[in-house]
């Protein structure tokens, strides 16, 4: 389905003709009948001879409602430029205009109403009037037809020319994620609260969860109708109507969308690439304070520009900062107005220059190769990791569908996942870092020897990244193997750490066994008050990587060799063979040492399983068939 708008300027007959279409009169409200004029926006099915079917949206003409033309102007693709033949262009006619030339119309007829008004030398003085005033707009090359509502003279003809140009208009994006800018909320009773609106992309179905934002509320849609009739499920282009339970009327109105639950983020900052009209630019400053129509919604910003205002008319990039958040989708394109007066500056478009070049190719190629722009999308992440919604917002399409690629791109080995929070970079990103880390840590190792690699923190520091971004990307090359952790230290699986011969003589001497006690440990504290007393050039770094490869092992404040180490197992498999028991007593005594050593000697093994405590008795914890084959 296609949304076909009418615009022009008040009481050019935009309305009527709309009746003269459709037999539906689009002023719904009673004010707007007993004034005869339309105050805000009306909606009408329009039906085709060959069973096509297209929407209209019916605009005031007045410049005090041009808010609420703005709130439906976003949906037309097809635009009924409304001109009265007795007057030509007016003012509304050039400023309804310039804002849908903005926005996403893609064809345009040109109606000139009140034909049976005018003889044929005033029609053709409207018709001139009227070329001249669509030049350089969307307009430009619309066919022109001279109707009258009121004797049907030329509606036939303006009905075969709206079927030509719905035929022309390219499809709405189907895959993309469900965003509807609400324009009506009503309750209904015994139904609720009922949406109204444009779904501008996506499909809608019933029972589908969706997000209003941007309040965050989660809503169901209970039922879904178009123009009247009930239907299972809606897609971009159509009018809709969407019954949501449990939603109070009065805690939403128009300016909200009705979007897909995970794939829209509410912001209240927009870069955008502005295109200024020629008339506005004397209105612009460097941070213009405006009002800026997104979807159906009106948020009071400002406008700012990087360097100075623009000069000319070329669009240029600027940042739009809302005093309310919203949604949008990459290339959403947008209309900014002065604060005050309410002078029109310019039109927007929503997104990065590379996400609107994405957009603009993909609405040329629908269906393409997403997954090669998932990967464009990842890699221009660099280092920051994208979570999967993050990656559906960008590419504009659904999660379901991001995921299914994401998940291609993981298994050909051109995306690594990160895990906590599961999130992606590219394999060029990582490997890049990769390298860069794996030379830092070989550099390391050639300037001291006997340091074993280095803890997260000093990783993180090189790459310069926050520590627990570093610890993601570390878990990741860890779990591929090409990174080894020994305690607290990364290193390349390869790395062997050598000590200098002034380390290595301090260690001979001051950790040399004792004959007559072989289990007496050192005391740490005194160790490390030698190493800095020794003033040997590495010494205190060489003992952290002697107890992060297990060489020595720390346990309170004891610090064992690892043949002690071996040597107490050696004893305790001895002692407690067969299934034995004994006490603290036994063990100190097995051990040669003192209870103060023993204890916590115990304790570590305990924590480590190897044994295990039942009251005062020890025994060898039973090792697992499973375990023993591992
Ligand atoms: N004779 C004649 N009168 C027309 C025709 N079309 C509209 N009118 C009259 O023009 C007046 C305005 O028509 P509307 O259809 O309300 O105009 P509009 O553009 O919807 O006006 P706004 O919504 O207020 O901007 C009404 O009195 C209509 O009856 C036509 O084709 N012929
Ligand atoms: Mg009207």
């Amino acid at each position: 389905m296609h949304i076909v708008g009418t615009a022009g300027h008040v009481d050019h007959g935009k309305s009527s003709l709309v009746i003269a279409l459709t037999g539906h009169n689009p002023d719904r409200l009673i004010e707007e009948r007993e004034r005869g004029m339309t105050l805000d926006l009306g909606f009408a099915p329009l039906q085709l001879s060959d069973g096509l079917e297209a929407g209209i949206i019916d605009v005031p003409g007045h410049e005090r409602f041009l808010h609420n033309m703005l709130a439906g102007a976003a949906g037309m693709e097809l635009l009924l430029l409304v001109i009265d033949a007795t007057e030509g262009p007016r003012p509304q006619t050039f400023d309804h205009l310039r804002i849908l030339d903005f926005l996403n119309v893609g064809r345009a007829i040109i109606v000139l109403t009140k034909r049976d008004l005018v003889d044929a030398e005033s029609l053709a003085i409207a018709e001139a009037l009227s070329r001249e005033a669509v030049a350089g707009t969307v307009a430009q090359d619309a066919p022109v037809v001279a109707v009258s509502s009121l004797t049907g003279e030329g509606i036939a003809q303006l009905k075969t020319l709206i079927g030509e140009a719905l035929a022309a208009l390219p499809l709405r994006p189907q895959d993309a994620p469900a965003y509807l800018p609400v324009d009506r909320v009503f309750a209904l009773p015994g139904h609720g609260t009922i949406v109204t609106g444009t779904l501008m992309q996506g499909t809608i179905k019933t029972g589908d969860t969706l997000m209003l934002q941007p309040s965050g509320l989660e809503v169901r849609a209970r039922s879904i109708q178009t123009f009247g009739r009930k239907v299972e499920s809606a897609s971009g282009g159509a009018r809709v109507a969407v019954n949501l339970p449990g939603i109070d009327v009065h805690a939403i109105r128009r300016g909200e969308a009705l979007v897909a639950a995970r794939e829209f983020a509410p912001v209240s900052e927009l870069n955008v690439q502005f295109t200024p009209l020629p008339q506005a630019l004397r209105l612009l400053k460097r941070r213009t304070p405006v009002r800026a129509h997104i979807g159906s919604d009106e948020i009071p910003g400002v406008l700012i520009f990087a360097g100075p205002p623009p000069a000319d008319s070329t669009p240029l990039p600027a940042r739009l900062v809302l005093t309310r958040q919203t949604v949008v989708y990459p290339g959403s394109r947008l209309i900014v107005r002065r604060m005050s007066p309410k002078d029109l500056l310019g039109g927007a478009v929503a997104g990065s220059p590379a996400a609107r070049a994405q957009s603009a190719q993909r609405s040329l190629q629908e269906g393409d190769a997403v997954p090669s722009r998932a990967l464009d999308a990842i890699e221009a992440a660099g280092l920051a990791p994208l979570a999967s919604a993050q990656i559906a917002a960008t590419l504009n399409v659904v999660l379901a569908k991001a995921q299914s690629d994401i998940d291609a791109l993981v298994a050909s080995g051109s995306v690594v996942a990160l895990a906590k929070p599961l999130a992606y970079v590219s394999r060029a990103a990582s490997d890049r870092a990769f390298d860069r880390v794996a030379r830092w840590l070989e550099q390391r190792r050639r300037r001291a020897s006997w340091v074993l690699g280095a803890a997260t923190a000093d990783i993180a520091r090189e790459l310069e990244l926050a520590e627990p971004l570093a610890a993601r990307l570390l878990a990741a090359w860890h779990d591929d193997g090409r990174l080894a952790l020994t305690g607290r230290f990364w290193h390349l699986p390869d790395a062997a750490v050598e000590l200098t011969s002034a380390q290595r003589d301090f260690f001979v001497h001051e950790l040399r066994e004792d004959p007559a006690n072989p289990l007496f440990p050192v005391s740490f504290d005194a160790l490390m008050e030698r190493a800095r007393a020794a003033r040997i050039e590495g010494l205190t770094d060489a003992i952290e990587t002697l107890l992060a490869t297990g060489a020595l092992v720390r346990i309170g404040d004891d610090v064992y060799r690892r043949a002690q180490i071996q040597r107490a197992r050696a004893l305790l498999a001895q002692l407690l063979k067969d299934g034995a028991g004994a006490t603290m007593a036994q063990v100190r005594d097995a051990f040669g040492t003192s209870r103060r050593y023993a204890l916590p000697l115990m304790e570590h093994f305990d924590g480590v399983g190897l044994t295990i405590r039942d009251g005062d008795i020890r025994r060898l914890r039973k090792v697992t068939p499973v375990k023993a084959l591992g």
